[in-house]
């Protein structure tokens, strides 16, 4: 499959598209399975929401079930599923390559429980020669705004902004003085499973918490243009597989 034209102008001005109904349901039935699996037991490496504030605790709320590529094979397949390729290879305007250092996540909202993401651009924590990576979402199941679906900040992925409009852990602030009106230009749109959201890594984006009672489970993956190499000796220079 490739994007028309049209798609591809999106993506380039917006740093995001929706892209409906890409993955079969069955498909994301079986890795909504696989994910709840590893979710109920707390299958290590996890990310907490208790780790994610800084809370000393022994309770532990999934939300990040990490480095799920060596977890399933079903996983797997998804990340280098074949029929995706020359889309990504369209708008990174090179060769994909996964990056298996970040975003390579089953990401859960647990009801009630789950914390906002604030308003944030993914490449904060990671170390690549430029801004070339793409996050691709995929929705397990609905997405809304109630259950914590994302929001985005089209053209933000070409803004340049100044380090007093984030904070110190390079959250985008909600009430800095000029972020407040960008803040109000953000979009979102309902997904509805098998739904695939491609985005920048600069585009501005967040989520709230899950306020339903049941929890919503997506998949997230990155990648690279391979002329964009990580930085030696960072955390971003990890294992990868080219997507060619
Ligand atoms: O679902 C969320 O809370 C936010 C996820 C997110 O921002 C990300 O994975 O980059």
């Amino acid at each position: 499959m490739q994007l028309s034209q049209e798609q591809l102008n999106q993506f380039n001005k917006n740093g995001f598209l929706i892209i409906k109904n890409f993955a079969d349901e069955n498909l994301c039935n079986e890795i909504l399975q696989k994910a709840k699996e590893h979710l109920v037991k707390k299958l290590a490496p996890i990310e907490s929401e208790q780790e994610y504030l800084n809370i000393d605790t022994d309770e532990v709320t999934v939300r990040r079930l990490r480095q799920v590529f060596d977890r399933e094979e079903i996983f797997r397949d998804w990340m280098t599923n074949k029929d995706i390729r020359p889309i990504l290879k369209q708008v990174l305007n090179d060769t994909p390559v996964l990056t298996l250092a970040h975003h390579n996540s089953i990401m859960t909202k647990m009801p009630h429980e789950s914390t906002r993401t604030f308003w944030h651009q993914d490449r904060r924590y990671w170390n690549f020669e430029n801004g070339d990576l793409v996050s691709v979402w995929l929705a397990l199941d609905e997405e809304y705004l109630t259950n914590g679906l994302l929001e985005f900040i089209p053209g933000s992925h070409n803004m340049k902004f100044s380090s007093e409009q984030f904070d110190n852990v390079s959250n985008f602030k909600d009430d800095h003085f000029d972020n407040i009106e960008l803040i109000k230009t953000k979009v979102h749109q309902n997904l509805k499973k098998g739904d695939i959201v491609l985005f920048h890594c600069k585009t501005l984006h967040h989520a709230s918490k899950n306020n339903t009672d049941k929890a919503k489970i997506s998949f997230v993956y990155t990648v690279r243009a391979q002329s964009n190499k990580p930085l030696p000796e960072t955390r971003s220079d990890f294992k990868e597989i080219v997507l060619d």
